[in-house]
């Protein structure tokens, strides 16, 4: 029910919603009613309450809850379902225990904090709470196995262009999975396969967004590389909102990758999106070190190196760094 009043409050800001109204909508006391209030008012919402009148929703708090989320979203599948936590380990792992227990495609798990964040191979994923966005989302794409890493391109392409559009400045990303904001990481994106008998039963693709740090709530060791939307645009931002442009983003142009049955029309737009082609790189792959220039990706979403001896390379998995100035 405090949802539901929540809802309420929020499609009347512009006046007072009355005790009586209220109680009469949901058949219980005015007491029962106050108790939601209050309880909304912890949570952060500024309610007015005024003798006679009622009450009014004045602002709504930073909260990454399914409420927040779903608020306003337009997507018809992405985040309308959204399981929300206060704290957990990591949100994939929550979301491929959802997806195996049958959840639906587009069902959103977002956490305020993880204790456990994960990056690839084993390394930590730093998510704080209050200050980011850490949310992992359910696809279940009828595509054949060795296309599914080209979802990591297609949600890089979608949280490349909702940074951008909500920051006014361009959000680069460095193949596979990172986003950059003048070459510091705003944003990584952890994509989890699950497979039945040769084909796929889910995709968890999990993305975490730095939103509100400032520098000094980086550690250490992140400082010098990491970033985050506040200390690109000097504002605070609401973390939902974001959430929002980017689960928009990813439903068209997922959408898009299942319906022209590649990742043709996506790679034109990573292509405009990326740091990467044109640089000097230094590419760790499970094979060994390469060290070449990006000179593209090709339809399968594989990185195009021309290395030191002019042979053209393609990787397909790898940590990708910038090469030393020679
Ligand atoms: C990634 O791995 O970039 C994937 C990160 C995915 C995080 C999301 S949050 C929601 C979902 N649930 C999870 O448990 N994970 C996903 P990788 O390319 O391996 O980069 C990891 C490296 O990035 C670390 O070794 C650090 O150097 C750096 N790093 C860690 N936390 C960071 C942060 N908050 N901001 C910027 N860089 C960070």
């Amino acid at each position: 029910m405090k949802e539901q009043i929540l809802e309420l409050l929020r499609q009347h800001s512009d006046k007072y919603m009355s005790g009586e109204e209220l109680c009469k909508r949901f058949a219980v006391s005015r007491t029962a009613i106050w108790k939601h209030i209050k309880d909304l008012q912890e949570d952060g919402y500024q309610i007015e309450g005024v003798r006679n009148r009622g009450y009014r929703l004045l602002a709504v708090p930073d909260l990454v809850t399914g409420s927040e989320i779903r608020n306003g979203l337009q997507t018809r599948r992405f985040g309308q379902y959204v399981v929300d936590l206060k704290n957990t380990g990591s949100t994939n792992v929550i979301a491929a225990k959802l997806a195996d227990e049958g959840e639906p495609e587009g069902t959103l798990v977002i956490a305020d904090q993880q204790t456990g964040g994960k990056g690839r191979r084993g390394r930590a994923w730093y998510s704080p709470g209050g200050t980011g966005i850490w949310m992992s989302l359910i696809l279940r794409p009828e595509l054949p196995m060795a296309q599914a890493p080209q979802l990591t391109l297609v949600a890089a392409v979608a949280v490349s262009l909702a940074l951008t559009e909500i920051v006014g400045q361009k959000a680069g990303i460095k193949w596979p999975n990172d986003i950059l904001f003048e070459d510091r990481k705003v944003c990584g994106i952890l994509t989890e396969m699950n497979m039945e008998s040769e084909e796929i039963n889910s995709v968890i693709v999990g993305i975490g967004v730095n939103v509100n740090q400032e520098l000094h709530d980086f550690p250490l060791e992140l400082q010098d590389r990491a970033t985050s939307l506040r200390m690109v645009t000097g504002q605070r931002l609401q973390r939902a909102a974001a959430a929002q442009r980017i689960l928009e983003q990813f439903e068209v142009l997922y959408d898009l990758f299942l319906r022209e049955g590649g990742f043709a029309p996506i790679r034109e737009l990573w292509k405009r999106q990326s740091v990467t082609i044109g640089k000097q790189v230094v590419a760790q792959t499970p094979r060994g070190v390469i060290k070449g220039i990006a000179v593209d990706i090709d339809e399968m979403g594989a990185l195009v190196l021309r290395d030191e001896q002019g042979q053209v390379q393609k990787i397909y998995s790898a940590d990708i760094l910038l090469a030393p100035p020679v």
